[in-house]
């Protein structure tokens, strides 16, 4: 057994991970992280499939710490594909010269907060052990991938390929006859992917999504030129926004224009794409008429977009407002189902019954198959912290705290677990906003804070139960107030069996979460119990 002495034991190497590890290291704390995987990047190192694409622009989804870093990297195209989202990782660990405080193919199984020594004690499944005095997990909202239970999946006799762990080598799939379970972000993007490759794709969708194209195209030297000027600004324009872009919302209701207007405005925003078409009025989210009318106009879309008026039937979404479960991005999604090669299986017709070893049975009818894809999801913002065994103060275990739904205060901090800190934790904006300047809050967040604790003789910090039941009330009245609640989403929870159904980020906009969080350490670190090694508060 090696055991590091550390200040801080980060859990996780992705872009939380790696920047916890260069900012902390930065400050002169003594820090190690911990890694799964076998290199930096987290959700783009695993998400590996054909088309695995961000939905939030390169030139606002990447660091903003270093100006030199921003200005250096070259972004090729609007959105990043994965491999660009990678090699973006691995020159940021190479810049910063990350790894060498990182361990690799390592995961951590267990955290142990020590009452005596006020120390997190971490086990891995290696010989690796790590006592730190903070703990910080970095460890992703959509890290963990859900496999349905299918019955019989085991006996298929061709591959079965998960997009969340898509395999480094090339998959080859000419000839190959193709399903793929899932259309959500992940199955939206693989299948045009997959339809090109395969002799057949068939997709079994139970529930059809929201999907705008991001209008994908290469980023010309101007607008790089232009926006690298203009960077500073851009980022801070960004930091007090509302959804952390620079996405120009426009501050008017759908139903304060007349029809024409309408119209107008919600064609631009498509064509503008992505999420900017969900800003196109300013109660999309909020209002169920204005919603209904924006769902209205892309259904539309989808109507125009797809030849067999019976597939765009299927691929219609009724069930849920638009934009209450994560807007899908697309590039070319819709027109796939043209293809002689693509055939769509509606699962709410024609059940799942059983994975066979030749293929699928759906409804009393198999289909044969080579390889199946499944892009069925993540256990989503909790999953990572309830799978390690998280042991806080008096013997209390994180997953039974969260056995009824998460609870924190703003997501940085759980009450009975001093010292540890939760990057982009349920109850902050975490993936509702653009996750890389929502992690740089949080990290500098994390950094002030140690900071705090060493100028003031203090070593441990704690949420009260009191600051955390009123975060957690703030956090679901403002959830309440939109439409977000409506969908069975993994917002929700309701994509996993068993799992609380309880809205997990915060709705309450980044700006506003980021002043709050800033007045709160200014304040001295309101809501929190700070203490020396006496267990007093020094500055008492
Ligand atoms: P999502 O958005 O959770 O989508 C998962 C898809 O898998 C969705 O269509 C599900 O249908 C489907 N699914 C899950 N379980 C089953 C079973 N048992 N049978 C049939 N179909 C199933 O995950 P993604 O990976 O696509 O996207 C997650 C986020 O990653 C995304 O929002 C972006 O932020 C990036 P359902 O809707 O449950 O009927």
């Amino acid at each position: 057994m090696t055991t590091l002495e550390l200040d801080v034991a980060v859990v996780g190497a992705g872009f939380g991970g790696m920047y916890a590890v260069h900012r902390l290291n930065e400050l002169g704390f003594a820090v190690h992280a911990v890694e799964a995987a076998s290199d930096v990047g987290g959700v783009w190192f695993w998400n590996r499939y054909p088309g695995a694409r961000c939905d939030i622009e390169s030139m606002e989804y990447s660091y903003s710490f270093s100006d030199e870093l921003q200005q250096d990297w070259e972004w090729s195209q609007r959105y990043p594909t994965q491999p660009e989202m990678l090699a973006y990782a691995e020159h940021v660990a190479e810049r910063f010269d990350l790894r060498r405080h990182i361990s690799f193919d390592t995961r951590v199984v267990s955290a142990t907060w020590d009452a005596p020594s006020r120390r997190w004690l971490i086990a891995t499944d290696t010989d690796l052990r790590l006592s730190a005095r903070f703990c910080v997990f970095a460890t992703g909202g959509l890290s963990v991938p859900r496999v349905p239970e299918f019955p019989g999946l085991d006996d298929f006799a061709g591959d079965v390929l998960l997009t969340a762990h898509w395999p480094r080598e090339p998959v080859g799939l000419t000839g190959k006859r193709v399903g793929v379970v899932g259309t959500g972000s992940s199955g939206i993007q693989v299948i045009p992917h997959l339809a090109q490759q395969a002799e057949h794709l068939t997709v079994f969708q139970r529930t059809p999504n929201f999907s705008i194209s991001g209008a994908n195209e290469p980023l010309t030297a101007e607008a790089v030129r232009e926006i690298k000027a203009n960077y500073p600004a851009l980022r801070e324009h960004a930091r007090r926004s509302f959804g952390g872009s620079t996405i120009p919302i426009n501050r008017v209701s759908a139903l304060a224009v007349d029809e024409q207007e309408r119209a107008r405005t919600f064609e631009q925003r498509w064509h503008m794409g992505g999420f900017a078409f969900l800003a196109a009025f300013d109660d999309l989210t909020l209002d169920e008429r204005a919603n209904a009318l924006a769902a209205d106009f892309v259904r539309a879309k989808i109507r125009a977009a797809v030849d067999d008026p019976e597939v765009a039937d299927l691929l219609t979404p009724r069930d849920h407002p638009i934009g209450s479960k994560r807007i899908c991005v697309d590039t070319g999604y819709y027109e796939t189902y043209n293809r002689p090669n693509v055939s769509l299986v509606d699962l709410r017709a024609e059940p799942l019954e059983a994975v066979t070893a030749a293929g699928v049975r759906v409804g009393g009818r198999e289909i044969d198959l080579d390889v199946l894809v499944l892009a069925t999801g993540f256990d989503a913002m909790t999953g990572a912290l309830t799978r390690v065994q998280v042991c806080g103060r008096d013997g209390r275990l994180l997953r039974d705290e969260w056995a009824d739904g998460a609870r924190s205060y703003l997501g940085l901090m759980v009450e009975g677990f001093p010292n540890l800190f939760t990057i982009s934790g349920p109850g902050s904006p975490s993936l509702l906003s653009n996750a890389i300047l929502a992690i740089e809050q949080h990290v500098d967040w994390i950094g002030g804070c140690l900071a705090h604790l060493r100028d003031t003789g203090n070593v441990t910090i704690e949420a009260t139960r009191e600051a955390q039941d009123r975060w957690v009330a703030h956090v679901r009245s403002v959830a309440d107030r939109t439409l977000y609640p409506r969908a069975n989403s993994w917002y929700m929870g309701s994509n996993v069996p068993g799992k609380a159904r309880v809205f997990l980020p915060y709705v309450g906009g980044v700006g506003g979460y980021r002043k709050k969080c800033d007045e709160i350490a200014r304040n001295g670190y309101d809501g929190f119990v700070l203490a020396g090694a006496d267990g007093r508060t020094p500055d008492a």
